[in-house]
C-alpha cells in the first residue's frame, strides 16, 4: 500500500503578493520540496476558477471581500478574485519543485459551485477524479499540507477521513487565512478530532 503526499493549492495568489496571500504562504513551498522525495507518489492541487466563479465577490454587485451569503442553500464566503485559469496567480509558486508531481487535481472550476476539498465540491455532488486516482494506485496513507490551513486542507482532510484513507496533516507545512483570529487553531483542532493525525517534518524523515 503506497503513501501519498498531496500538496494542497500551493499557487501564487495564495502567496505573497498574490490576490489572497495567506500569511507566511511562501514558507510552506520550502517544506514542500523537502518532504517529496519520503513519497510513493505526488499530488498537487490547483484552485482553477473561470472568471465568472460564484466565489469571487466581484460577481455579486452589491457585496464586498469577506461578505458571507447563501448560495444554493450553502453558506459563501465572497473572496477577491483569485486563481482564475491560465493566470499567472493560478500557476505554482515559482520555487515548488514540480519535477516529482505525479498528478495535478484541479477544483472550483464549475462557475456555480466552490471547492475547498480536493475531493468533492463544497455541496458534495462532484467528485474531482482524486479519488479514483488514489485508488488506482492503492494508496491507503496520505499526508497533507499547503494553503490554506483553515479552507482547502482542512476540507481536504475531513473528506479523507470520510473516505477511509489513513490521513495525516504536515504542520508546519500549511498556513491558514485566518478571516477570525482563531480559525486555524479550532481547523486543527476540528481535523485532530475526526481522526486526522498531526505530524511534523521531522516524522517523515
Ligand atoms: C482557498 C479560499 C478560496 C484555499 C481556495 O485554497 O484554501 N481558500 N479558495
Ligand atoms: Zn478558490
Amino acid at each position: 500500500m503506497k503513501k501519498a503526499l498531496i500538496m494542497v493549492d500551493l499557487q501564487n495568489d495564495f502567496c505573497r503578493g498574490g490576490s489572497l496571500a495567506v500569511p507566511e504562504g511562501d514558507a510552506v513551498i520550502a517544506i514542500a520540496n523537502q518532504v517529496q522525495p519520503y513519497f510513493d507518489l505526488v499530488i498537487a492541487t490547483k484552485d482553477w476558477h473561470p472568471e465568472d466563479h460564484m466565489s469571487f465577490a466581484s460577481n455579486h454587485p452589491g457585496k464586498k471581500v469577506g461578505d458571507v451569503m447563501m448560495v444554493d442553500n450553502l453558506s459563501q464566503v465572497l473572496w477577491p478574485d483569485h486563481c482564475v485559469q491560465e493566470s499567472k496567480g493560478s500557476e505554482f509558486h515559482p520555487q515548488l519543485d514540480t519535477s516529482r508531481i505525479n498528478k495535478i487535481i484541479y477544483k472550483g472550476t464549475d462557475k456555480k459551485v466552490d471547492s475547498y476539498s480536493a475531493f468533492f465540491d463544497n455541496a458534495h455532488l462532484l467528485a474531482t477524479g482524486l479519488i479514483d486516482y488514489l485508488e488506482s494506485e492503492s494508496v491507503s496513507e496520505i499526508y497533507i499540507m499547503g494553503l490554506a490551513t483553515d479552507y482547502c486542507v482542512k476540507y481536504s482532510c475531513l473528506d479523507a477521513e470520510l473516505l477511509g484513507f489513513n490521513v495525516h496533516v504536515i504542520k508546519e507545512g500549511c498556513r491558514g487565512v485566518e478571516l477570525s483570529p482563531g480559525d486555524v487553531q479550532s481547523a486543527l483542532r476540528e481535523m485532530e478530532s475526526c481522526g486526522v493525525k498531526m505530524v511534523s517534518v521531522k516524522d517523515i524523515k
